[in-house]
């Protein structure tokens, strides 16, 4: 059940990054804006290694953590603020491939003299000096782990929880179809070396404020199926974000309930920005690369999830995803 080492074509960018971190000391870490269980899992994981090896690190995100991620080690020391006179060595840029995806107020101090890319999505961010990058790979948290292996640090307390965290976060909770065997060996070896599988589970999925369940409610209502049956869609209005108070993990996995439908290829998620303007977030079941039709409208994403924005009021938007769609869907109907 052991981990093997990390694969021969990574190797050489594993030991680059390690090469990196050994020559400098200053470390700040951040992922994309609204960090998910594994932008935040993976920062977290990256920042106990670090401590690990005597280096000071920051963790840095525009975005607060979700609330069913807070209970992590480290998670209350994630900082949305940087000081004036505050300096870096090296940037790590994880689980982000384009820096608008940092955020619009992301401070430029935040850049320091390196950047590393630490990722999982089809392209790299630009400009990174050094990148680790492994589209194979189940989250970022798994490249975390080679790091960790190469350089002969023992996985164990907040280190493997964060890994955890984040190969269990964005394998759906190890049901997607990027569960590789790679990931849930590391899983197995988390789990052997002291991870509370429950615990975690318990934090992450069993513990909802009773505000989001009634949001879900009230979502739930909005769905429309297409009349093919393949597509499907919620809207959350500008009135039901202002009742959690714009906090957008308050509405995180929503969508997986859209997917979940007989039939259903595409799920989108439509979050009203102003009457005519909405942010589109897209699940699909495997027929419909929806990072490709993303990026039709100036998206990003992977081909099971991506996001991106539409002008126009909810019924215009609605109909151009259904007729946009239409044409990426490539299997018969049922
Ligand atoms: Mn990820």
């Amino acid at each position: 059940m052991s981990v093997p080492s990390p694969p021969e074509d990574l190797l050489g960018e594993v030991r680059a990054v390690i090469a990196l971190i050994h020559a400098h000391q200053r470390c700040l870490i951040t992922s994309h804006q609204q960090p998910d269980g594994d932008a935040l899992g993976a920062s977290l994981a990256l920042f106990h290694l670090l401590r690990e090896l005597g280096k000071e690190a920051v963790v840095f995100n525009v975005d607060p953590p979700p609330f069913n991620f807070c209970f992590l080690d480290g998670a209350d020391a994630v900082r949305n603020v940087l000081e004036d006179d505050e300096r870096f060595d090296i940037t790590f840029v994880l689980d982000c491939c384009v820096r608008e995806q940092l955020g619009s107020n992301f401070p430029e101090r935040a850049w320091g003299s390196h950047v590393v890319a630490i990722d999982h999505h089809t392209t790299v961010l630009e400009g990174a000096d050094v990148a680790l990058h492994d589209p194979d790979a189940a989250a970022v948290g798994e490249l975390i782990y080679w790091l960790a292996l190469e350089l002969g640090v023992e996985v164990r307390g907040a280190l493997a929880e964060t890994i955890y965290c984040s190969l269990m976060a964005d394998t759906g909770g190890f049901r997607y179809a990027s569960t590789t065997p790679i990931a849930l060996a590391m899983a197995g070896q988390l789990v052997a070396n002291g991870v509370d599988v429950w615990n975690i589970s318990r934090h992450i999925y069993e513990d909802n404020p009773v505000q989001r369940v009634e949001v879900l409610a009230k979502v739930l209502t909005t769905l429309v199926v297409s009349a093919c049956g393949r597509i499907a869609s919620v809207r959350i209005s500008k009135k039901v974000m202002k009742t959690i108070n714009g906090d957008p993990s308050m509405i995180d996995g929503f969508i997986n309930y859209v997917r979940s439908i007989r039939g259903v290829e595409v799920a989108a998620q439509l979050i009203e920005n102003s009457p005519k303007s909405y942010d589109v977030v897209f699940r699909s079941k495997g027929a419909v690369d929806v990072g490709a039709f993303a990026r039709t409208f100036g998206g990003n994403g992977k081909k099971l999830a991506a996001r991106c924005s539409m002008t126009g009021t909810y019924r215009e938007v609605n109909a151009a995803l259904i007729d946009g769609l239409d044409a990426f869907l490539t299997v018969p109907t049922p």
